[in-house]
């Protein structure tokens, strides 16, 4: 049986070719559609509609107009990280109480 992590890393593995398709890259369309599908949270949370286009500017880090699967890894690591600081600050807000 696979551990949670390796679950997890499954499944990144997987939403990543899920939207990539054939070409293992995923162009602005694919990159738009597994943002508004997968992170639909997060996209609403940001108040500027450029977001999607900011992001992936910041990821595509060789300038093809693509955004490949580590590009994508170094997306879910920084969205992760901003999650995991909001979850501590949650936990030391009820832990005062
Ligand atoms: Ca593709």
């Amino acid at each position: 049986m696979p551990s949670e992590l390796e679950r997890a890393m499954e499944s990144l593995i997987k939403v990543f070719h899920c939207y990539s398709k054939d070409d293992k890259t995923l162009c602005h369309k694919e990159f738009k559609k597994l943002m508004e599908t997968e992170l639909s949270g997060f996209l609403k949370s940001q108040k500027d509609p450029s977001t999607v286009d900011r992001i992936m500017k910041d990821l595509d880090t060789n300038g093809d107009g693509k955004v490949d699967f580590e590009g994508f890894v170094s997306l879910v690591v920084g969205l992760s990280n901003a999650c995991e600081q909001c979850y501590q600050m949650h936990r030391k807000k009820t832990a005062k109480k």
